[in-house]
Parts: C-alpha cells; structure tokens; sequence
C-alpha cells in the first residue's frame, strides 16, 4: 500500500461545536483535496471489505455497508454484536493514526473502517460505549469522498444536531459525549456518490 504524497500540507482549526454536555470539534479540510482523493481511492482498493451479518430479534440482517477493522493484534473489538478480530496496520492506515494522535493527544490502537456505497448504506443511531472503550473515550472519525449528514441525538432532551463531514475532514468526540449523544448516518433516496469513514479508537485489553 505504499503510496507517495499523502499527507502533505494538512491542516487547520478545530471548530467547537454548540453541543451542551458534549465535546466535540471539528476539522473540515484536515487533509488537502488531493491527498484525501488519493486516501479514498487507495482504501477502496486495498482494503479487504467485508460485509457483515447481524442477528436482530431472531433474524439475520446484512449490515447496511461494508467494514473493515485494523489494528495492534490484541484489540479484540465487540460491536452490534459482532466480534472482530483486527487486520494488521498497514500503510496508510499507521500514518493517519499517528496524525489523529498528534491532534487529539491521546493513543489509538486500533481503527474502524466503514465504506458506504451509496444513499441506502447506513448506519443506525449509536453510541460509542462499549465497556473496552472505557470511560469518555476520545474517538477520532476521518471523513473520505460523499458529504452526509451526521446525527447527534441528545439522549434525554432528544435534541438532533445535523453536521455535514465533509470530504478530508476530522471529526473528534470526546468527554461525556457518549454518555450524552447517540449518532448516526441515515440513509437517503437522494444520489450520493460512495463515503468511507474511518474511527480511530483505543481499546482497552479485557479479561
Ligand atoms: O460514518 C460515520 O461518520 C460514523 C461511523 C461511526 O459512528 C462508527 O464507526 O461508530
Ligand atoms: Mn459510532
């Protein structure tokens, strides 16, 4: 996967967002045009994606996109469900961990890739919350190709914030975040061209 010129000449502000009993800033433009068109074109390529089954009251579901989880070999991930067991880190994967870090100050040992290939892949409203991601974890989400809406839902107010990640963007959650919100990406009938996020994360080790 080794691919000259990414990562060059990126970066920006963060953006605070309005979110009461939240922590969440934003980067729009965190990598430069080119080398977030490269990123996205290297990682559908070469990234072995997989779709997978759900069980959801008795029936099995496909997920709604396609997946895809790397990280330091002990990072046993469980999530809808599912138990997943990490791909090495390879290039451009490792770099872009260690530029998340160097923003965020916190460590990632593992990333969570998800490739949305048109309007009807979705992802339902969620937390980040599982107990091996410990306590108001820092969750760094790297935004490639179509712009969609992502959904905050305030879990006792119901209050939505909607937020366009766009193209080359950084989003990151942080403080009682989880605890607070719930967040998604809905589908739409609209044409959208295909999306590829990435969450990088820190797992701790479970019994
Ligand atoms: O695609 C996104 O922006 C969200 C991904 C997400 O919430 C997750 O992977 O847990
Ligand atoms: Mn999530």
């Amino acid at each position: 996967m080794k691919q000259p010129g990414l990562f060059e000449n990126s970066t920006n502000e963060g953006e605070s967002l309005p979110l009461p009993d939240a922590n969440v800033t934003y980067y729009a433009n965190w990598l430069a045009h080119a080398e977030a068109d490269q990123l996205l074109d290297v990682l559908r390529k070469e990234i072995a994606w997989q779709q997978e089954k759900v069980q959801l009251y008795g029936k099995q579901h496909w997920v709604p996109r396609l997946q895809a989880w790397h990280g330091d070999p002990d990072c046993i991930y469980r999530y809808s469900g599912l138990t997943l067991k990490p791909e090495p880190w390879v290039f451009p994967l490792l770099s872009l961990k260690q530029r998340c870090e160097s923003v965020t100050g916190s460590r990632y040992n593992s990333v969570l890739l998800n490739w949305y290939r048109h309007g009807q892949d979705s992802m339902g409203l969620h937390a980040d919350n599982e107990p091996e991601l410990g306590n108001q974890p820092v969750i760094a989400s790297v935004t490639l190709g179509a712009e969609r809406p992502f959904i905050f839902k305030h879990r006792t107010t119901s209050q939505r914030h909607s937020l366009t990640l766009e193209h080359g963007s950084l989003l990151i959650m942080a403080g009682r975040t989880q605890q607070y919100y719930l967040h998604g990406i809905s589908k739409t009938a609209k044409p959208v061209g295909d999306r590829i996020n990435l969450t990088f994360r820190y797992i701790y080790p479970q019994e």
